[in-house]
């Protein structure tokens, strides 16, 4: 496949408002990121993605925007954000934005004149249907709510929402919103940005068959809905491939088959994708499911598109807490983590706090979070009669909040994310698991992540290399190679809190890279190696 610069780049998501507080309002902001950019360069990423920070009333922590053009208060001004890029640009990182338009906030205006009026011409830019049989036209949930239909009293109709009832959905079959969109993406564009983290990309088409559906909690029918590759290719046609730019589309529920007809440089969709098998379907750790997995996506998409590849985000619960181990082996099983999203085949991210191994946390009151999909689901089973405590503890493992506690800067207060009172508390191991530590330890986390990526960036292999799983069936251990011209790479990693003996021959002297000291046969626990050696054939 053709040779780009993206292909070749880690991108590391910054959640800004949980990354650096420079004015003391406890949320972190844009000029926080623009003063850690060398840390993220020293790291070795190549992009920073950033989550949204245009005008919101904040109910979905930014991806409820009620204005697409401007920086919201807590994150600054637009001049900080064009200093920080102007700034990136200049020490060669490149900056992707979050494009949010599936939904906005109920507070744009756009909504606002909809809901004000019927004959608005804004009214059709959002969906809108009658009663059915004098009830809610189905039974179809929503991410963060019970229906995805709220009902308007004014109108007597429902609009559809697929995420919170303060994020009403837009409706892309109205040519105008789609240009309205167009104009707004041109206009991040001609700042200078490098490209979009596209969210919710493949909920834009809409279920036609407003029939109830068997299971509603099976959110499926909000997703990959006719008209959806239409939609993405007039965007491309309209802007994408008018700026050297990347697109990654954050696209929950598909198969590798549907995932390559977003993605297929055939079809000229999108750049990259993030598909949610792995977030969905382990809840904890699955070595045979994650091993097909891998092999699913990566014959799915050879030759035709690029994958992705990530364990955690702002919505998924920190890597190491939850596939790896964050008690006694939290060092080794972070850097084996790492060690395999930055050597399967795809675009690796890392998620700020990863690079040092920052875990979830327990809150022992629902008052603590702020995380609005678990606050809604909480509140509807406890109004079933469930018991509270017991929602919290279901809740917890899986809740957002364990991803966006304030970033561990040092053992100072409040980690050193802020001067005041954080949006959020932070996670109490600050005081020994922060970044200046880390960086002070012979085994430290951070470095690793370094040697990992200059690994990937001096070795064509890992990036275009063809991928071969060598144990499909082995229950602890994954190993694959990854072959470019005469180079092959042997990856090893245990993924268990057990001795394993190491069930492949393998030539010690070739070893290039390994995340604890061990020259035995023996893998240790969560024990990551690589091993170069030259293509016999
Ligand atoms: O997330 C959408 C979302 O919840 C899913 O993609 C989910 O991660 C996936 O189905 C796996 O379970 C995006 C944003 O990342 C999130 O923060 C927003 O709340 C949401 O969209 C609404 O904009
Ligand atoms: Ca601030």
């Amino acid at each position: 496949m053709k040779r780009t610069w993206w292909k070749e780049a880690v991108v590391y998501q910054v959640y800004w408002r949980s990354f650096l507080d420079t004015n003391g309002d406890g949320y972190g902001d844009l000029e926080g990121v623009r003063r850690k950019l060398p840390y993220i360069k020293e790291l070795g990423a190549d992009v920073v993605w950033l989550n949204p920070f245009y005008v919101s009333p904040d109910k979905d922590n930014g991806y409820d925007i009620a204005d697409y053009y401007r920086v919201m208060d807590k994150a600054g001004t637009m001049e900080d954000f064009e200093r920080l890029l102007e700034e990136a640009h200049a020490i060669g990182l490149k900056v992707i934005l979050d494009l949010v338009v599936n939904h906005t906030s109920d507070q744009h205006p756009w909504f606002l004149e909809a809901k004000a009026s019927v004959n608005s011409p804004k009214r059709d830019y959002y969906i809108w249907h009658d009663l059915i049989n004098n009830k809610v036209p189905n039974n179809w949930r929503s991410y963060f709510a019970p229906s995805c239909w709220e009902y308007e009293e004014k109108s007597k109709q429902y609009y559809y929402h697929s995420f919170a009832v303060e994020q009403p959905d837009l409706n892309w079959e109205n040519e105008d919103l789609r240009n309205e969109i167009y104009t707004m993406m041109r206009f991040w564009l001609d700042k200078g940005i490098d490209g979009f983290r596209m969210d919710v990309i493949n909920l834009l088409a809409k279920r036609k068959d407003l029939s109830d559906v068997e299971n509603p909690y099976d959110l499926g029918y909000l997703a990959n809905n006719p008209g959806i590759h239409e939609y993405l290719q007039e965007m491309n046609e309209q802007v994408l491939r008018h700026y050297d730019c990347m697109t990654v589309g954050e696209i929950p529920f598909v198969t590798p088959a549907e995932g390559a007809l977003y993605v297929d440089e055939a079809r000229h969709e999108l750049d990259t994708l993030f598909h949610f098998q792995i977030a969905d379907e382990m809840p904890t750790w699955d070595m045979l499911r994650f091993k097909e997995i891998q092999r699913e996506w990566y014959e799915g998409l050879k030759g035709r598109g690029w994958n992705s590849q990530f364990l955690n985000n702002h919505d998924h619960t920190r890597q190491v807490t939850r596939y790896g181990n964050d008690k006694e082996h939290r060092l080794a099983s972070a850097k084996m983590l790492a060690t395999l999203t930055h050597t399967l085949p795809g675009m690796p991210y890392i998620y700020q706090g990863e690079e040092i191994g920052m875990t979830g946390v327990v809150f022992d009151s629902i008052d603590d979070y702020q995380d609005i999909a678990m606050k809604n689901r909480y509140s509807e089973e406890v109004a079933k009669g469930r018991n509270p405590q017991e929602v919290l503890s279901s809740l917890q493992p899986l809740s957002r909040d364990n991803s966006r506690t304030p970033m561990q800067w040092n053992d100072s207060t409040e980690s050193g994310f802020t001067d005041g009172v954080p949006w959020m508390r932070v996670n109490p191991n600050y005081v020994e698991l922060n970044v200046e530590m880390d960086l002070r330890r012979g085994d430290s986390v951070f470095r690793y992540y370094q040697e990992l990526i200059h690994l990937r960036k001096t070795n064509g292999a890992l990036v275009y290399g063809d991928f071969k799983d060598l144990l499909p069936e082995h229950p602890f251990v994954h190993a694959f190679e990854r072959r470019l011209d005469e180079d092959r790479f042997v990856i090893v990693l245990n993924h268990s809190d057990e001795d394993v003996v190491l069930p492949l021959s393998l030539d010690f002297q070739d070893m290039i890279l390994q995340n604890v000291s061990n020259g035995t046969d023996t893998l240790r626990p969560y024990e990551a190696r690589i091993y170069k050696t030259k293509n016999a054939s």
